[in-house]
């Protein structure tokens, strides 16, 4: 790093990075430093740059990817070379699977001994290596050019469909000085970063007017449209058209969970008897079993929305596709609409209502029920009624039953507060997500976690305590993944494949950093520990004791394990 006895009209790599992140209003890095960019966190901070420091990189990345879903902003992973790098690249991976922004930048080691393979400390091709998993990938040799590098990874990771960019810093790059002057103007301010994108005025009336002919018309709200920032002219087009919807995981809380139009309550139902489709920044993948077969019953019509024309007739023809993005497309769907409103079908309508109100009382006999041990239903009707209450707090959610039972028992009431498996079904996102969103937001986190889900990222607990963040960590406890009740088929030593230690006082954990442990073991412990702890803004973990034959394997993916008709011995 130049030191400041050197001449003042020199700067090098160091400081030129962070003076082009700094010069793109980034103000935050997620991180874990080692050789060679130490210095350069180091650096962030003393330059007023907010630098979180983790002990794994995986969580860095995913604490900087949805710190990106949030702001629309690219967030930032900062990790060593090789080993480093490889850590943070399944959260680049997650990212660029979510359509988040995010750069991953990595120092790498020597080029020149890195292409001839002759042994460098932590050796790598990391720039060949981070390209499948990246929306783009760029290395930066020249310090002249990190301004302009800089500036290309965060037009690639916001515009268009958002997604993980990697920035290769070789260390040379770093120590490179040059004329302070000329670094100074060889700085990039993007502009017009995330540039509207207005669709065809055709493409739109196509649109409306597969609406109109719809009888028994649904929307469906994806996390792509969440992150879009057009809550209101959503909310209005909705009402508008007095369509019912459906959202997906990441889109509740767009519109209030409660609104009268949600057809939650009645999912299987309107996927199966709609007739004309509107997804809006969702994609018809697994999650929407690909828009065909039973969940679909027959052949639906679809309008689609969404920025990657490419993602049009992925799965099923689409008739009416919108390219744009979804602020543009559903401000010129909502002023076709003004012009020649729609009527919702008053027996679509009330047919939906007659469904959402039979699932409901039977949801309604679970959640009042008082078992002992807790089950899903129990504890999650507690956790419920204390989040009601705090619509700002942030939720981030992951497990298997844990978060099929939580995402349809939680309900969000504001946009872009909901985080969890995301598009992958990936455990690991907890930690990292609740600090990623803690830091964002300056609001409490309370992450609802499976016990298995939980260790993936549980060492973060320590920067939880360290950055001392309003992060309430709930774990459900069954001891093991998915359940904790199976035996070792061949009766040796060994437990289960699925089984963890019995009886886990995931509660201590936390307080080996300082942070307030909660044993709960009933629904009003539970209550009280989690109403408790979001007074307090500390850092907090409460072990929520479920039943541990609670839950089926894989949550609701059980028909998704490979099954066999041959039973070998
Ligand atoms: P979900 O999992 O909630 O169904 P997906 O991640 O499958 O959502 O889909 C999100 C979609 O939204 C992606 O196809 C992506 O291209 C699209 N998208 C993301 N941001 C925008 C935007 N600003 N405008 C239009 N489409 C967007
Ligand atoms: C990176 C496979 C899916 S769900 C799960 C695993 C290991 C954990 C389920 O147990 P948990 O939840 O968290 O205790 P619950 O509520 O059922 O008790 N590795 C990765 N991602 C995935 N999805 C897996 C493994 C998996």
């Amino acid at each position: 790093m130049t030191n400041d006895n050197q001449s003042t009209d020199v700067t090098d790599g160091f400081h030129l990075v962070i003076d082009a992140l700094k010069h793109n209003d980034i103000d935050t890095i997620f991180g874990l430093v080692g050789i060679p960019i130490t210095d350069l966190a180091r650096l962030a901070q003393a330059e007023g740059m907010r630098f979180i420091g983790f002990r794994h990189e995986q969580n860095a990345g995913n604490a900087a990817a949805i710190a990106g879903y949030m702001t629309q902003k690219p967030g930032i992973c900062l990790t060593v070379s090789a080993p480093g790098f490889l850590n943070g690249l399944t959260a680049l991976a997650n990212a660029t699977t979510n359509c988040f922004p995010m750069i991953l930048i990595s120092g790498s080691s020597e080029r020149e001994i890195v292409d001839l393979q002759q042994g460098d400390y932590e050796e790598m091709d990391q720039l060949n290596i981070a390209k499948p998993f990246a929306k783009a990938s760029y290395r930066i040799n020249h310090a002249a050019d990190i301004g302009i590098g800089v500036a290309r990874a965060i037009r690639a990771a916001v515009s268009g469909r958002p997604g993980g960019v990697y920035l290769d810093l070789p260390a040379k790059l770093l120590s490179q000085t040059m004329d302070s002057a000329a670094g100074k103007k060889s700085l990039v301010r993007v502009v017009d970063a995330v540039p509207r994108q207005l669709p065809a005025p055709e493409s739109v009336a196509r649109a409306l007017d597969l609406l109109k002919s719809a009888k028994r018309p649904l929307i469906i709200l994806g996390k792509g449209a969440a992150y879009a920032q057009a809550d209101a002219d959503i909310r209005a087009f909705v009402e508008h058209s007095g369509i019912p919807y459906l959202p997906m995981s990441m889109a509740k809380g767009l519109l209030p969970d409660t609104h009268a139009q949600s057809a939650s309550a009645a999912r299987s139902y309107v996927l199966a008897e709609a007739d004309v489709v509107m997804l809006v920044g969702a994609r018809l993948n697994w999650l929407l079993a690909h828009g065909k077969g039973k969940t679909w019953g027959a052949p639906k019509r679809f309008i689609q929305i969404d920025i990657s024309p490419t993602e049009i007739d992925s799965n099923v023809a689409i008739e009416a596709p919108v390219i744009g993005d979804i602020g543009s497309c559903i401000a010129a769907l909502l002023n076709g609409l003004k012009s020649s409103p729609l009527k919702p079908d008053a027996e679509w309508v009330a047919a939906i209502q007659s469904r959402k109100d039979k699932n409901s009382a039977k949801m309604a006999q679970l959640l009042d029920s008082k078992p002992s041990p807790m089950n899903f239903h129990s504890a999650l009707r507690a956790i419920r009624d204390v989040l009601k209450t705090r619509p700002d707090i942030n939720v981030v959610n992951e497990g298997a039953n844990t978060l099929d039972f939580a995402r349809s028992i939680i309900d969000m009431q504001q946009p872009r507060k909901r985080f969890d498996s995301g598009t992958w079904g990936i455990m690991g996102i907890g930690m990292g997500y609740a600090v990623g969103a803690a830091v964002t937001s300056g609001l409490p986190v309370v992450a609802i976690e499976g016990d298995s889900a939980f260790g993936f990222s549980g060492m973060e607990l320590e920067t939880i305590c360290r950055y001392r963040l309003p992060v309430t960590t709930i774990i459900f406890n069954n001891n093991g993944v998915y359940r904790g009740t199976d035996v070792n088929p061949s009766g040796g030593a060994d437990v289960a494949p699925t089984v963890f230690v019995k009886g886990a006082r995931y509660d201590k954990m936390i307080e080996a950093f300082g942070g307030i442990g909660y044993h709960a073991t009933t629904a009003s412990d539970l209550s009280s520990a989690l109403r408790e702890a979001i007074a307090a803004g500390k850092p907090a973990l409460i072990n929520a004791v479920i039943d541990e034959s609670a839950g089926t394997e894989s949550g609701r993916l059980t028909n998704l394990n490979p099954a066999t008709a041959a039973h070998k011995k």
